[in-house]
């Protein structure tokens, strides 16, 4: 078996662990300082070529990353066939793959997963991958394609694209000629994609205004100006702003979706006006919000709360126009969605909803679960799926009048809009600004559904964040003793109070999270949550401000 691995050792030879660092594949893979993550870089490449083995030579995606995090930092993750996060059971061979201290330990591991999962070596093994705009790309890149060769994989370099587009090309790949075809495999192809079923829904109705996009200085800047020129038309009219990929030290800084959700303000680069539309994408343009400013000059965010509930509303209203029955739109959210959003959702939509873990992979698998399954993070990362059971139902309906027939027909218009595989900025951009088109509706009546609660989220920085554990979608500490009873005091205190503690998945630090009635009482509720979790579980560094 090793002499598949012949040449392994040899390349990894080139690429050797730094002996300090510990990696870990978290949430959205690995993500640290980026010089750091060569050896991490080399070695994914040859856990994703025996991925691609034990999925019958399937194609296997890999992304280099680092979303909207700071531009010295980077990252990958493994994207699975049809173009969704890798199966969790394999995250634990990446931990342990990047954390082999030898050559001669690379290769054993191999051997190892390739025994425990009974994987045919000879079956040739193939990879698409990609990077985003940072300094540290190139470097991990030829890092990626030593380990490609090492494993002789059949490897397409897709460039310089979004995350969401690497997963859509995995996943039109893996389905090229089969029923579940999704498209073509490139750039041309996601654009046309795209570009298509938006004008399918928008033709027809009156013009929207010019779109103000903020690119975060990131891979979406390049990325969304081909799409409008793919798309060609007014109902696309868009205004990019920071789209500087070239200058170090601007991606993510003082713009990005990350920025205006954490600040609750607009970029830099963007001056709003009343009437204007503006949104920002992330650093590799998966996630994306919306925001306006109204008569007085008030900020207002229209985050991943207000567009699962935008879609969701839509969906559930053309699903009753089709007059189809058996099938039910339900909304995926995480414990950081706004309390006002969950109410709105269950009360006046009459929506199932559930909650899942923070992570695109656990709402994911949660939507799955449902016909149509809405799911959104309140950072803006999300998307919409259609199951099978969802298209069968779809396929075999008979319209009964012209108006039914016009409601499916736009039901499988917005089902060509939406990036299947994951959460996409350009695609969500697309279905929002569809919707909001067919309803002739402004950001502000948009807005107009539900009044958010004010929120706040704060980090803690504790000496072992591992002692977290939690229980109910996060949403509740089973670990350390005692605390979940302290959340629970402070939070009884504040009308509309809800307040969790969660370890952050990406990074050293842990996550406080309250709501409540007013701006004041929210504030106070955060810090004094904030103020028990450093107390009582080893808080280091400056203790969070005490709210006056
Ligand atoms: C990652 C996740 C994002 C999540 C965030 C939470 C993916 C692709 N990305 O960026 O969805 O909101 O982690 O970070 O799953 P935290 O655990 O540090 O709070
Ligand atoms: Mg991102």
């Amino acid at each position: 078996m090793t002499s598949s691995f012949a040449k392994v050792a040899e390349y990894s030879a080139k690429h050797p662990k730094p002996a300090d660092i510990t990696f870990a594949y978290g949430t959205a893979g690995f993500r640290t300082i980026g010089e750091t993550l060569e050896s991490t870089v080399f070695r994914c490449g040859l856990l994703a070529a025996l991925r691609s083995q034990s999925k019958q030579g399937r194609v296997i995606g890999i992304m280099i990353t680092a979303s909207h995090n700071h531009e010295r930092d980077n990252g990958v993750k493994l994207v699975d066939p049809m173009g969704e996060m890798l199966q969790q059971s394999w995250e634990g061979y990446c931990t342990e793959i990047a954390n082999a201290s030898t050559d001669a330990q690379v290769v054993e591991i191999l051997s190892e997963i390739a025994e425990a999962e009974g994987i045919d070596l000879s079956v040739t093994p193939k990879v698409a991958y990609a990077r985003d705009t940072r300094p540290s790309g190139p470097l991990l890149l030829s890092a990626l394609q030593d380990g490609l060769a090492a494993m002789d994989v059949d490897a397409t370099n897709y460039g310089i694209v979004t995350t969401p587009q690497l997963h859509f090309f995995v996943r039109c790949l893996n389905t090229k000629g089969s029923p579940a075809e999704y498209g073509e495999a490139n750039e041309a192809g996601y654009y046309r994609k795209y570009g298509q079923a938006f004008l399918r829904l928008v033709e027809g109705k009156p013009l929207p205004s010019t779109l103000y996009i903020d690119a975060a200085n990131g891979v979406g800047a390049p990325q969304v100006r081909k799409l409008a020129e793919a798309i060609n038309s007014p109902y696309f009219s868009i205004d990019v702003r920071n789209t500087d990929t070239e200058t170090l030290g601007k991606l993510n800084i003082d713009c990005g979706a990350d920025y205006v959700k954490s600040n609750q303000h607009q970029p830099r680069g963007i001056m709003l006006t009343p009437s204007g539309r503006y949104c920002s994408f992330d650093g590799d343009a998966d996630r994306i919000l919306y925001y306006y400013s109204d008569e007085c000059g008030t900020f207002h965010l229209l985050d991943g709360d207000k567009i699962s509930t935008l879609v969701a509303t839509y969906l559930r209203d053309l699903v009753a126009t089709a007059g189809i029955e058996d099938l039910d739109v339900g909304v995926v959210q995480t414990a950081y969605a706004n309390g006002s959003s969950t109410r709105y959702i269950k009360d006046t939509l009459k929506l199932h909803t559930v909650f899942a873990m923070t992570g695109v992979k656990y709402l994911h698998h949660e939507a799955e679960k449902m016909n149509i399954g809405v799911y959104f993070e309140a950072n803006g990362h999300g998307t919409v799926l259609f199951n099978a059971s969802a298209v069968n139902t779809l396929r075999e309906f008979v319209p009964a009048s012209p108006a039914q027939a016009e409601a499916v027909e736009r039901l499988w218009a917005l089902r060509d809009l939406i990036n299947e595989s994951v959460g996409d900025a350009m695609a969500d951009m697309l279905l929002v600004e569809a919707i909001l088109i067919c309803k002739g509706w402004t950001l502000a009546q948009w807005d107009e559904s539900y009044t958010d609660l004010p929120s706040r989220l704060l980090k803690v920085v504790v000496n072992d964040r591992n002692i977290f554990k939690t229980t109910n979608a996060e949403q509740t500490l089973t670990s350390p003793h005692g605390l979940q009873e302290v959340v629970d005091e402070l939070t009884a205190k504040f009308p509309k109070g809800r307040s969790f503690v969660r370890p952050s998945g990406t990074e050293d630090a842990v996550r406080v999270y309250a709501e409540a009635a007013t701006r004041g009482e929210c504030d106070q509720l955060a810090y004094s949550v904030a103020g028990a979790v450093f107390d009582k579980a080893g808080g280091r560094g400056e203790r969070p401000a005490e709210f006056i």
